[in-house]
């Protein structure tokens, strides 16, 4: 039978709202039961949803007040029983560094061990040095993560991940300090970060330009990172990379000051070197991959929120005039949002209203009045949406995943700016999407919850037969933009489960770094503490 019960497989924190969903095309009766098989709530779900992403009828069960810790099941009339699932503080630990601990196992440039990486430990990859397009120069650039399931290591994505990962570092300690211990010099979740840090710092050419990627020329097959032994290629320097670095290296100037005043140096020449580079390179300075090269493009007709980005998080980290005056002449064009690689905005308003630095009143207002628009739109949507996502029917794009995530973080921002609970309940709701209440009943969590993702587009994954742990997939994106998906799916193909959990479906089941940043930045901004 069909799956027509749909919750979060990861759990519930014990306050937090509690929704199920019904597949079914009548008001349901459900009971709560505990997994003794005791009943604890029976009620009846009467809100009906004609879900058109899902091209299904929805029913929506409460059952917030639930609140007693240990483990449950539901069990509907007509529908039968769901799987076994917690209620407890710490139900979202294991996902959370599961997610984090993802990062050591994408580093490239070392050796992986057995103790920290089980059966994904590998030799040291990508060691040898990258040509620079074009030229017959070469340079070191080895270290950083690989970007997805393939092995390319691109700046833009690289700035957008190190961004919320250390968001999620200062939304909250309690949880971030569960990965890893503080035995060392920096925390290891810290350290982890300055893993990627360190790789971007070499992507840096002396003239304060940023590299914006290194991969070889093509995709190699399904193998083992150590075994692409192809030529690296830096491609050349654009707008996007050269700012969204700076922005990264000086918002990560605060977060290392306190451990290694030297480090923090560094990273603040390099976030004033890569500014200053700007102004001496041609715009709009987005990215094209030049003909040889085929990897992950990231590419971005709009360069603007990018240095609108980076002019904020200056001007936050360095409280320089010229800083608050490029940002301010862009702010008074337009505002811009966004927690993507190509849609940055929000990056930057989040740093301009928290600087402790003179700021213009007036727009700081019609900022937070714009992001709570924007919000407000989201909201909406989560409302009136059978499994509370954020996305309308025409947006299940490659990485609809991430947008969740994403929409769940502008949902905070309301959160922060209005004290309104009603927006962090919409935002946990982008959660539990994640963990398992979608239309597909998978938790889009590798190695979490009773049904995840078992055969994401990653290649050690695909190598060793076993996915790796603590990785989002992308999610279903309806644009039949892989092999795969052209042959199982049609035009007619219900956007929210255009998903494919196969291997070589890389438009709907990939992973990537800055997939799984949003979500471990979703959940510290909306977790108990
Ligand atoms: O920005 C526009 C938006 O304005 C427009 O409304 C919308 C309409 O479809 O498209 C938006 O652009 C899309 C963009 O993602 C941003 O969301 C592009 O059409 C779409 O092609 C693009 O997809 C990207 C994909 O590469 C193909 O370029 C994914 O976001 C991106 O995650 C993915 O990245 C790949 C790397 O290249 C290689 N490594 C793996 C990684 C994940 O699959
Ligand atoms: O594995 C690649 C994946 O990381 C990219 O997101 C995707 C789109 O650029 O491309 C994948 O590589 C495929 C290539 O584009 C076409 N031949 C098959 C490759 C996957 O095995
Ligand atoms: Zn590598």
């Amino acid at each position: 039978m069909y799956k027509k019960i749909f919750m979060d497989q990861c759990g519930y924190q014990p306050e937090m709202k509690k929704y199920v969903t019904f597949c079914a095309t009548e008001p349901v009766t459900f009971s709560v039961l505990k997994s003794d098989g005791s009943p604890v709530l029976e009620s009846v779900a009467e809100r009906r949803i004609e879900n058109e992403a899902a091209q299904e009828v929805n029913y929506i069960g409460d059952f917030s007040q639930v609140c007693e810790a240990g483990k449950y099941y539901i069990k509907a009339v007509g529908l039968g029983e769901s799987d076994i699932f917690e209620i407890g503080e710490n139900v979202y630990l294991d996902a959370f560094q599961k997610a984090v601990h993802f990062f050591y196992l994408q580093r490239c440039g070392c050796e992986l061990t057995p103790e920290r990486a089980g059966i994904f430990a590998h030799k040291a990859c990508h060691t040898t040095k990258a040509v620079v397009y074009g030229t017959k120069e070469t340079v070191e650039v080895s270290g950083g993560w690989h970007d997805a399931g393939d092995y390319g290591r691109y700046i833009v994505p690289a700035a957008m991940t190190v961004a919320q990962l250390l968001f999620a570092w200062e939304a909250n300690p309690s949880l971030t300090k569960q990965y890893g211990d503080e035995t060392g010099e920096l925390p290891t979740y810290l350290s982890e970060i300055k893993y990627e840090l360190d790789w971007m710092l070499k992507m840096q050419r002396a003239d304060g330009a940023v590299y914006h990627k290194v991969s070889a020329y093509r995709f190699c097959g399904f193998i083992m990172p150590e075994e692409e032994t192809d030529e690296l290629v830096l491609s050349p320097v654009s707008v996007t990379a050269t700012a969204d670095f700076a922005a990264a290296m000086a918002m990560a100037v605060r977060f290392f000051a306190p451990f290694d005043a030297a480090y923090a140096q560094t990273l603040e020449n390099a976030a004033k070197r890569a500014y200053e580079a700007i102004k001496t390179m041609e715009q709009p300075g987005g990215f094209h991959n030049p003909p040889e090269i085929v990897t992950g493009e990231y590419d971005d007709a709009c360069d603007v929120d990018e240095r609108y980005w980076a002019a904020a998080e200056l001007y936050k980290a360095f409280g320089e005039k010229q800083y608050r005056e490029d940002f301010e002449a862009l702010a008074q064009e337009k505002i811009h949002h966004g927690y993507g690689w190509r849609d940055m905005g929000s990056y930057g308003n989040r740093a301009y209203l928290s600087t402790t630095f003179e700021i213009n009143e007036e727009l700081c207002k019609r900022i937070k009045e714009s992001m709570l628009a924007l919000a407000d739109e989201r909201f909406a949507i989560v409302e009136n949406d059978g499994y509370g996502t954020a996305l309308r029917k025409s947006e299940y794009a490659w990485g609809s995943n991430l947008d969740t995530a994403n929409h769940g973080l502008h949902l905070c921002d309301a959160y922060r700016l209005t004290g309104e609970q009603k927006y962090l309940e919409a935002a946990r709701q982008q959660i539990h999407y994640l963990l398992g209440r979608n239309p597909m009943g998978r938790c889009y969590l590798t190695g979490c919850g009773t049904e995840p993702i078992l055969r994401p587009h990653h290649r050690p994954s695909g190598f060793l037969g076993t996915a790796m742990p603590g990785m989002l997939s992308g999610g279903p994106c309806d644009w039949l933009a892989d092999e795969v998906v052209k042959e199982i799916f049609t035009k007619d193909t219900p956007p929210a489960k255009a998903l494919a959990d196969m291997t070589g479906s890389y438009s709907t089941n990939e992973v990537t770094i800055y997939w799984n940043s949003a979500f471990v930045q979703l959940l510290c901004e909306t977790l108990q503490q």
